[in-house]
């Protein structure tokens, strides 16, 4: 019975699994930002748009990484070191993630020129948003810093996670600019699709801010501080990260929008996919022409025929195989870096990310 949070001052309590009190802190997380502190009244509507803002595109998606704080964290202590203030920090510190990665999606929509997300219009294709939106996710952005400077200013890793978040902010952008160079519009250059290339942007964009992030928090949390559980930890988390990415490009062609949420750009948007980069592994020279021809274009049939090219190389085989050697590439590596971490808060992690179709 893991799983449960204490909720309220009356006698009677209230016992919400922690998806539930997660969903719940949100809403006071919101207040928080919004509501609190109002001292000039001329900013009551730039507030209303904050939350707005928040409501639209914080709390739709999967929450993996936002739930894997208390996850990590129940893995890590005691039952009778987990207060009931120290549970409220984690699923605090768990949103301030989700924040996170709304504040990078928000962007990364207008910057791929996607049309949905977590089926519902980006943010920036709403009626009269469009690049607002920049300031928009700025917006997310700063308001993690609030939430952790009111919630958690007093504890000992208070300076942890303010290091954590501006390091892994900076690594993300990293990999953003790697991603975006690598897929110049108008100018397709299929040398540049290498497996080493395509390795780096998926740890920087992807990798640290989706795995490592949740976990290190948590073992930030738990007073578990030195380089080598942080190394240890990071190297099974950065593989983890690399092979949900895989998974993220392949479901971009091969996932189905209503259950992704959103609209694969990645053929039209010219990225360095791990589809056209394995593709470009195993094609003839007949093939690579073609491609060359079609990839990085906008119109329906080029993209069409990069389509049927992938299902002639039999992509999803390649995929699956892929996905097969990678769970137990990982099982190994959980068994020989996890050391004194509970292999359980990788475990966890895991089991959410293999096989998923969303
Ligand atoms: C996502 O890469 C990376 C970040 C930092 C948002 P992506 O563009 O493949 O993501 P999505 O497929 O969700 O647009
Ligand atoms: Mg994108
Ligand atoms: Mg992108
Ligand atoms: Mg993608």
């Amino acid at each position: 019975m893991g799983d449960t949070v204490c909720n309220g001052t009356h006698s009677r309590k209230l016992l919400l699994s922690d998806p539930e009190a997660f969903d719940a802190k949100f809403e006071e997380l919101v207040t928080e930002l919004t509501e609190r502190n109002l001292q000039d009244s001329g900013l009551a509507d730039a507030l209303n748009r904050l939350r707005e803002i928040l409501n639209y595109n914080v709390p739709g998606g999967k929450k993996n990484r936002g739930l894997s704080v208390i996850g990590s964290l129940r893995e890590l202590l005691p039952p009778s070191q987990l207060t009931q203030d120290t549970l409220q920090q984690a699923l605090m510190v768990g949103w301030c993630i989700e924040m996170l990665q709304a504040f990078f999606l928000m962007a990364d929509d207008i910057m791929d020129a996607s049309v949905t997300r977590r089926g519902q219009p980006c943010w920036y294709k709403r009626d009269g948003i469009g690049l607002d939106a920049i300031n928009d996710s700025f917006l997310v952005e700063s308001s993690i810093y609030r939430l952790l400077r009111k919630q958690c200013r007093d504890q000992p890793y208070y300076v942890h996670l303010l290091e954590l978040f501006n390091e892994t902010t900076f690594q993300t952008e990293l990999g953003q600019a790697l991603d975006l160079m690598t897929a110049p519009p108008d100018q397709i250059d299929l040398n540049r699709f290498t497996m080493e290339r395509y390795k780096t942007i998926v740890k920087y964009k992807t990798a640290f801010y989706s795995f490592y992030l949740p976990v290190a928090s948590a073992m930030y949390m738990a007073g578990i501080n030195s380089d080598e559980e942080h190394n240890n930890a990071k190297h099974i988390l950065l593989e983890m990260g690399e092979f949900f990415q895989i998974q993220d490009d392949f479901l971009d062609c091969y996932g189905d929008p209503a259950v992704t949420g959103k609209i694969g750009t990645d053929i039209q948007d010219n990225k360095c996919s791990w589809l056209v980069v394995k593709a470009l592994e195993v094609m003839t020279p007949e093939q690579k022409s073609v491609l060359e021809a079609c990839y990085g274009r906008k119109d329906e049939s080029s993209v069409a025929k990069v389509k049927e090219l992938y299902n002639a190389l039999q992509m999803p085989t390649l995929y699956h195989t892929y996905e097969e050697e990678s769970y137990q590439r990982l099982q190994k590596l959980i068994a020989q870096h996890a050391q004194n971490l509970p292999h359980s808060v990788f475990l966890n992690f895991a089991k959410k990310i293999y096989k998923r179709n969303k």
